[in-house]
């Protein structure tokens, strides 16, 4: 089944990657990512729209030029730009979206700063991107807002009338009641959600996390058991209205990143890498700068496996790439100079003339030189504290076409519901099991890492991004819910 509408997508950020010089000319590159790639498409077939900030910060009213070369940047298909000033930036984004709702979804509360100016600017702008929607879109369109930025947009959409079906994907985790409940403005964000016709999460420990906030925080919502089991796709009835709410795990284009680590230039690339490090084996970790990606943690565990398994000086080689990101704010800042420290004080303990256990990059590597890290690079440290999906984990499987890679993946990470089997599963609050879990990997037979990653890998080729996209828009429209396979689920802790 397929939805035949045209198709707006709503997201903070338009896919394009523009700059403003100082003489007013605009630069403008393409965004990547899998959501782009997904969406470029089905925007495309359909006449589709893309709404967001274009990424650089309004000074004075936009003109025709500069909308006329932002438009020129999408092939294909609609791009409207929401304009923001820096004042908005600061309450809107930095301020309600990035110290409030980004640690307040991933357990961090004590990072969580609760100004009441940040909730009017996130309120007034969402009804910006709102009221862009509304201008831009007919009755007809299928309207898809994304993520934790853009909440209230579905509401203020209702404000003004509009009753076209309208979605809403979370890309990062949603938190139980107990944490949720910490926000003055739960009751505003639950019963915004509500007016979506269908809303999207990564995990059935993120639908459940929803519903039970719902059952303590709204009345009058009516919840079928079987919602809370792992049913893929539920409803929810208010009144005469209806929600559906469904499990949709995000993945990437794997047929981009598959043939891409068959290129020439990367082989060599990859090669070269392995001539520089012949006789080590190497442990790659890549992540924005983020205090939910475990980054120091996985830095102790490294420390604590040289301490306990000395037969691997000079043998082991820790990657770490780290992607600048958020550093206005102040808790990022602070996370910066504590892995620098920890790098510092690791290659200062276990370091040599001739060997550098940890290799640190501050800096976002090309797309080129990152794949060629995946292909080359023995085992996937991937151990956030919590986090919606992890794409890393997916890109560096899809890219380890030799198939002798090892991932070792956090219990947190949304990825792990689907990759338990074949992962080794770590707990990043744990850096002795941690340090362990680097041993089991490096010494992981050939044969048993042959198998686990070509089930890693078949796990992501059928459920790629285009999977993804297709199921979502299904549930937004199918008739019969049965027909959804149960959600992946895994637990990892045993209940007794
Ligand atoms: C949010 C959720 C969810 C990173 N460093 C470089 C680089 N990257 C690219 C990767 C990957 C993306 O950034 C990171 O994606 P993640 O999924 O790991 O994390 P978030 O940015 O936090 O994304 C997350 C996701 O949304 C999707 O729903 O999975 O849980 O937090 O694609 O390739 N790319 C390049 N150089 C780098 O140095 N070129």
């Amino acid at each position: 089944m397929e939805i035949k509408s045209r198709i707006v997508i709503v997201s903070n950020r338009l896919p394009l990657i523009l700059k403003k010089s100082e003489d007013g000319t605009i630069e403008v590159g393409k965004g990547a990512g899998g959501l782009v790639t997904a969406m470029a498409p089905v925007l495309k077939n359909r006449n589709g729209t893309w709404i967001g900030w274009p990424g650089f910060v309004q000074k004075e009213d936009i003109d025709d030029n500069m909308l006329q070369v932002i438009q020129s940047s999408a092939s294909g298909y609609n791009v409207k730009p929401v304009m923001l000033n820096s004042d908005e930036l600061k309450n809107y984004y930095e301020g309600f979206s990035n110290s409030i709702l980004w640690p307040l979804f991933h357990d961090f509360t004590d990072k969580c700063i609760f100004l009441p100016e940040y909730w009017k600017s996130y309120q007034a702008i969402n009804k910006k991107f709102a009221l862009v929607v509304c201008r831009n879109t007919d009755d007809q369109d299928f309207i898809w807002v994304h993520d934790y930025q853009l909440i209230l947009v579905g509401a203020q959409l209702r404000k003004m009338y509009k009753r076209n079906s309208i979605g809403f994907f979370l890309h990062i985790p949603f938190p139980p009641i107990d944490t949720f409940a910490r926000c003055p403005w739960r009751f505003e964000l639950l019963s915004a959600m509500l007016e979506y016709d269908i809303l999207g999460f990564h995990t059935i420990q993120d639908k459940r996390n929803f519903i039970g906030c719902i059952k303590k925080i709204i009345q009058d919502v009516q919840i079928d058991k079987k919602a809370e089991s792992n049913e893929r796709v539920s409803e929810l009835r208010l009144g005469n209205r209806k929600v559906r709410i469904g499990v949709f795990p995000i993945s990437i284009d794997y047929n981009e990143f598959f043939l891409k680590a068959w290129d020439s230039k990367i082989y060599k690339r990859a090669k070269e890498m392995r001539s520089n490090a012949s006789d080590t084996k190497i442990l790659l970790g890549v992540d924005r700068l983020d205090y939910t990606k475990g980054i120091p943690e996985k830095l102790k565990a490294f420390q604590r496996f040289l301490t306990l398994f000395p037969k691997f000086h000079k043998k082991a080689h820790f990657i770490q790439i780290v992607a600048p990101s958020r550093r206005e704010i102040t808790a990022y800042a602070d996370l910066k100079l504590k892995i620098e420290q920890l790098v510092g004080e690791i290659n200062g303990i276990f370091g040599t003339n001739d060997w550098l256990p940890v290799q640190y990059m501050f800096r976002t590597l090309d797309r080129d030189e990152l794949i060629s890290l995946y292909r080359t690079c023995e085992i996937a440290f991937i151990a956030p504290l919590k986090d919606g999906m992890n794409l890393i984990a997916k890109e560096y499987c899809a890219c380890n076409i030799d198939e002798k890679g090892v991932l070792i993946l956090s219990e947190f990470a949304g990825a792990a519901q689907q990759f338990y089997q074949d992962a080794i599963l770590v707990n990043p609050h744990d850096t002795e099991g941690m340090a362990k879990a680097i041993y089991r990997a490096f010494n992981m037979p050939l044969e048993e890492k042959n198998q686990r990653m070509r089930n890693l890998r078949e796990n992501v080729k059928t459920k790629d991004v285009f999977w993804w996209l297709n199921s979502f828009l299904t549930a937004a429209i199918e008739k019969d819910l049965s027909n959804f396979p149960q959600a992946d689920e895994y637990f990892p802790f045993k209940m007794v």
